[in-house]
């Protein structure tokens, strides 16, 4: 065997093992959800094609070409049967792209589709596009809502100055996508925008996160909504707040809507992301809340505090301490909730329709002060400690 041949061997070898990892749940979990042991899709999963040039006359050390910096922040549906992940796949050149993985039980074995998904832009190209939201419409297709950032024109001398605004495009395929025009709101500056899965009085209805500028949200943010009757010309005039941001509490500086809400007979379970502020940076975690079935957009459960933290090796990575998620598929009863961990890699965490009920139903909401959460503390010790007494 030649250089070439022993080098590709070894790499398809190790490719292989990685994506046929096993995957196992971790115990003990928290009663609510369930953690499991590996990332289900990392910057290695990705195809050796897409990295390797294969010819042995023009690669003969078969070094990687084109490298996979990361694979994050995925949308994700059942299709045919499937888990499928739409990744955010950023090449070494920082560029985003999207790609489909799938896996038939959703835990592991999660295979990338033979090519990345091919987005039309509109007449006004992306420079980067991420964070696609997955979501079967009851209108028959299936949208990816995601970002698309562009420089920003009224700073030429500014490097980093950019727009970030929501693309949309439909798809009955996966494969074949229509690119529509980008959302028009009344906000410079729009991120994980998420279109409601059903009409809301015939009308399409979304999920905003008007902020003022690229990175911070400015006086106004939260998860706004807004409704439109023409997907095709899709328009906001009216936003309003669903969950402001709140001092003192994991959404302080900034929070958005994660994947698309999952309907129960109680009402619409959200996961969202809210972010705070500390001196080693930005902290992103995760929280969940329900709104009314009817009224979507009115929140009639708010547990407290975080519901996936960054933990263990989750806190480290490209953007640390970083828990990001646009993508949940529900499955009868269970629901699986991917995550990305600090802006790198995929985790999968299970649980089910009735322990979130449970969750949203039980857990008290944030006091916003040190006494109030003492209270509420003392409040489950008391009734603990007549329980206790009863078994004495
Ligand atoms: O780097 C953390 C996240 O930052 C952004 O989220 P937000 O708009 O709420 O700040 C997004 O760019 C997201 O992709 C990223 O994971």
């Amino acid at each position: 065997m030649n250089i070439f041949e022993s080098n590709l061997k070894r790499i398809l070898d190790q490719h292989e093992a990685l994506i046929c990892k096993k995957n196992n749940p971790l115990t003990p979990d928290n009663g609510v959800f369930t953690r499991w042991e590996n990332p289900v899709v990392t910057a290695g999963h990705a195809p050796i094609a897409w990295r390797y040039d294969l010819n042995p006359e023009t690669n003969p050390l078969c070094m990687e070409r084109l490298g996979i910096n990361a694979t994050f922040n995925a949308g994700a549906m059942l299709w045919q049967g499937k888990y499928v992940l739409a990744l955010r796949v950023e090449g070494a050149d920082r560029k985003s792209f999207f790609a489909i993985a799938e896996s038939e039980n959703g835990v592991d074995n999660f295979r990338f589709w033979k090519r990345p998904l091919v987005m039309p832009e509109t007449q006004e190209p992306d420079t980067n596009v991420y964070d696609m939201r997955l979501i079967a419409h009851e209108d028959g297709y299936i949208y990816g809502v995601f970002c698309t950032e562009r420089k920003d024109p009224s700073c030429p001398d500014d490097t980093t100055a950019a727009i970030a605004q929501c693309g949309i495009a439909r798809t009955h395929d996966l494969v074949n996508w229509e690119r529509l025009p980008d959302l028009i709101t009344n906000s410079g500056q729009q991120r994980n925008v998420v279109l409601h899965p059903e009409f809301i009085d015939g009308q399409y209805a979304f999920y905003t996160r008007p902020q003022d500028g690229f990175i911070s949200v400015g006086g106004g943010g939260g998860i706004g909504w807004g409704l439109c009757r023409d997907i095709t010309q899709a328009e906001i005039k009216t936003e309003t707040i669903v969950d402001g941001k709140v001092y003192h509490t994991i959404k302080e500086v900034k929070n958005g809507q994660g994947p698309a809400p999952i309907k129960t007979e109680q009402g619409w379970l959200h996961l969202a992301h809210g972010v705070r502020n500390t001196a080693a940076g930005l902290r992103y975690v995760l929280y969940v809340f329900m709104t009314d079935l009817k009224e979507p957009w009115r929140i009639v459960r708010q547990p407290g505090g975080h519901f996936i933290a960054p933990q263990g090796e989750e806190r480290i990575g490209d953007v640390s301490n970083v828990c990001f998620s646009n993508g949940w598929v529900l499955n009868g009863n269970d629901i699986k909730i991917y995550y990305a961990s600090s802006d790198t890699r995929m985790h999968v965490a299970t649980t089910t329709v009735a322990q979130l009920l449970d969750y949203v139903n039980n857990t008290p909401q944030d006091g916003l002060t040190s006494a109030a959460s003492v209270q509420t503390r003392l409040n489950l010790i008391d009734k603990n400690e007549s329980y206790l007494k009863g078994m004495q």
